[in-house]
């Protein structure tokens, strides 16, 4: 590329953040949000169930592991729960009664693994964090991964709990699909970690929207829309209606916004002020966090009733998200 046009590039990106970001700057922060402190290392989850998942994921970093190892112990807390209807083990189903599984991981070095539409194994992320550990691949779904998962040593098993069961039942009865995010029943984990290094990692994982077609694969497994990590910036998760976040590639979007200025709050911001430009958001919930390598983080969601676990300088506590859409 000749000078000039690298130029023009460059000067263009400069002019959109400085066009982009005097708007946001502005916004306020959460006033409980303890990043004055900015302490290492630190974890950050999606909903309250990442309360306990954040627990495992630090023991992990106090013991000096590194956040890759982290974040996949951190949510396989939540995926071995069967009162985490949304995730692993006791997930709600698709229309057809089949408890479907989605994971990513991500870690400082851009390695990446994830399965998509895995069925019967307890622990995807784990499955996840094999395709990135031992195979070319990023991606592997269905019969596939499932296939490799059994090669690689994990246990088939009936996912369906009693109590899923139960309400796919239920829900069968008028069989209305209606992909409203309500946070009973939706709650994907998304695991943001910052080690004592200052490396940054990330996983997500969830069975997806319940009641979902056959089939549907979400954003959690795609690596950039549920979840994205670049170690010289930050990294960033999603929660709520995939198809929303695939549609905008939100991860790698707050990512990148961070890269050209933005805090991890006004980059989850931005990323919500997209969808709800485009999209029709009255019914649906979305929530992003981030966090950058100072260990400050960003949350945001289009309506109220987000929360998240942020583990830092001793204390694991539950936030409200704020909002665009007000209580
Ligand atoms: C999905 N994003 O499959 C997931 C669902 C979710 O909180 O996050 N629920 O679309």
């Amino acid at each position: 590329m000749s000078n000039r046009r690298k130029f023009l590039k460059s000067s263009a990106i400069g002019t959109l953040g400085a066009l982009l970001f005097p708007k946001i700057t502005s916004a306020k922060m959460d006033k409980n949000n303890p990043n004055s402190d900015n302490g290492f290392p630190m974890t950050i989850s999606t909903w309250r169930h990442g309360m306990p998942a954040n627990e495992e994921a630090m023991e992990v970093l106090k013991n000096n592991g590194k956040a890759i190892d982290a974040v996949e112990a951190g949510v396989r807390i939540p995926e071995a729960d069967p009162e985490s209807m949304s995730v692993g083990l006791g997930g709600l189903p698709d229309r057809e009664g089949k408890v479907t599984l989605d994971a990513c991981i991500m870690d400082e070095t851009g390695n990446c693994g994830s399965v998509s539409f895995l069925q019967h194994i307890k622990h995807p992320i784990s499955v996840a964090r094999k395709v990135m550990d031992k195979t070319p691949h990023v991606m592997l779904s269905g019969i596939g991964a499932l296939q490799f998962a059994l090669e690689n040593g994990f246990k088939k098993e009936n996912l369906l709990t009693e109590k899923a069961e139960k309400r796919w039942r239920e829900w069968l009865k008028e069989s209305e699909y209606k992909p409203i995010i309500n946070i009973e029943n939706h709650d994907t984990i998304g695991l943001l970690a910052l080690d004592k290094n200052g490396d940054i990692s990330g996983a997500c994982t969830t069975s997806g929207l319940s009641w979902k077609m056959h089939g549907r694969v979400g954003d959690s497994p795609v690596i950039g829309a549920g979840m994205f990590v670049d170690n010289e910036v930050g990294g960033a998760c999603a929660t709520g209606v995939g198809e929303a976040v695939l549609k905008t590639l939100g991860s790698f979007l707050v990512v990148e916004l961070m890269r050209q200025g933005a805090t991890p709050q006004e980059a989850c911001e931005e990323a919500i002020a997209r969808i709800v430009k485009n999209q029709n958001y009255k019914d649906m919930q979305i929530g992003y966090l981030a966090i950058n390598k100072k260990g400050e983080h960003g949350a945001f969601a289009v309506h109220p009733g987000f929360n998240y676990a942020l583990h830092q300088n001793g204390s694991n506590i539950l936030l409200d998200s704020e909002s665009h859409t007000k209580k």
